[in-house]
C-alpha cells in the first residue's frame, strides 16, 4: 500500500471505526490454521461449557505456528493503518478467536474494551485496535459479526446502546476467509445466529498504545521462541507472557 491508501484506511477507522483488508492471508494459510483451529475448539467443547452465550465460544489460541506468522500479526498493511491511528509503537496483547457454533444466538450490543473517561462525554482519538480474520467465509447465514460504524466508538457509554442501536444503521462483515477487518475497540457489535452446520471463527488480534491495559490475557510465548522473533515481533509482543 502506498502513503495515501495508508492515509485513507486510517482515516476510515478513525471516523468510521472500522476499515477493510480484503485478502490479507493467503488461501494455503487460512486452511492450515482453520484445521489446527477445528481441533482445538473441539478438544474446548469436549471439557468446557459455552462462554459467550449458548453455543459460543471466546478461545485464546496459541502463539506457535500455523498461527504465529509474521504474515498475519506483523502483516505490513495492518502495522501501516495501526500504526497511523494508535502512533508508531504498538504492542500487541491479545491473539484469540470468537466462534458462533451452529444454534448460536444474538449477543448483546457491546464494545470490546471500557472508555478511558467513562464518566464523560468526551471523544479520544482510538488507544486499541482489533484485527479480526475469519477463517470461514461469513455470511447472514452463519453469523458474521454485525456492527455499528459511523461514530459509536466515540459515544459515551452511558447511552443504552441496545435501544440505540435499533434506531441507527448496522453492517454485517460478510467477509470472505483470510480478509482483514481492522476495528476500534470501542465500536459497537454483536454477535449473531449461526443458522449454518459449520463453526464460524474469527481471529483476533488486539493493537493497543503503549500504555493502555487491555482487560484481557495476553499471548504467551516459550523464551526460546521470543528470543528468535525480529526486533520488531519482540517489540509488539514486549508485553507478552514469556515462560
Ligand atoms: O465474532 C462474533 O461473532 C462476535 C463475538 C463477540 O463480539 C464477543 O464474543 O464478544
Amino acid at each position: 500500500m502506498n502513503e495515501a491508501e495508508v492515509a485513507l484506511l486510517a482515516e476510515q477507522v478513525r471516523v468510521d471505526g472500522y476499515c477493510v483488508l480484503p485478502g490479507l492471508l493467503p488461501p494455503d494459510r487460512v486452511q492450515a490454521m482453520l484445521v489446527r483451529f477445528e481441533a482445538l475448539i473441539a478438544e474446548k467443547q469436549a471439557r468446557e461449557a459455552f462462554n459467550r452465550g449458548e453455543h459460543r465460544f471466546q478461545m485464546y489460541l496459541p502463539w506457535a505456528p500455523p498461527f504465529s506468522a509474521p504474515v498475519f500479526y506483523e502483516h505490513p498493511a495492518v502495522l501501516a493503518v495501526t500504526e497511523a491511528v494508535i502512533g508508531s509503537d504498538p504492542a500487541l496483547v491479545y491473539f484469540a478467536s470468537d466462534t458462533p457454533l451452529p444454534g448460536a444466538d444474538y449477543q448483546r450490543v457491546h464494545s470490546d474494551t471500557r472508555l478511558l473517561f467513562p464518566e464523560a462525554a468526551h471523544s479520544l482519538p482510538a488507544y486499541g485496535l482489533v484485527l479480526n480474520v475469519p477463517l470461514v467465509d461469513c455470511s447472514e447465514e452463519n453469523g458474521s459479526l454485525e456492527f455499528w460504524p459511523g461514530g459509536t466508538h466515540l459515544l459515551p457509554s452511558a447511552v443504552d446502546r441496545e435501544r440505540l442501536a435499533q434506531t441507527m444503521q448496522s453492517r454485517r462483515a460478510n467477509l470472505k476467509a483470510g480478509d482483514g477487518l481492522l476495528r476500534d475497540l470501542r465500536m459497537w457489535h454483536r454477535g449473531t445466529p449461526n443458522h449454518s452446520t459449520r463453526l464460524r471463527p474469527h481471529l483476533a488480534l488486539v493493537y493497543v498504545r503503549p500504555w493502555y491495559r487491555f482487560e484481557q490475557e495476553v499471548p504467551a510465548l516459550p523464551r526460546a521462541d521470543y528470543d528468535a522473533l525480529g526486533e520488531r515481533a519482540q517489540r509488539l509482543l514486549r508485553y507478552a507472557k514469556i515462560y
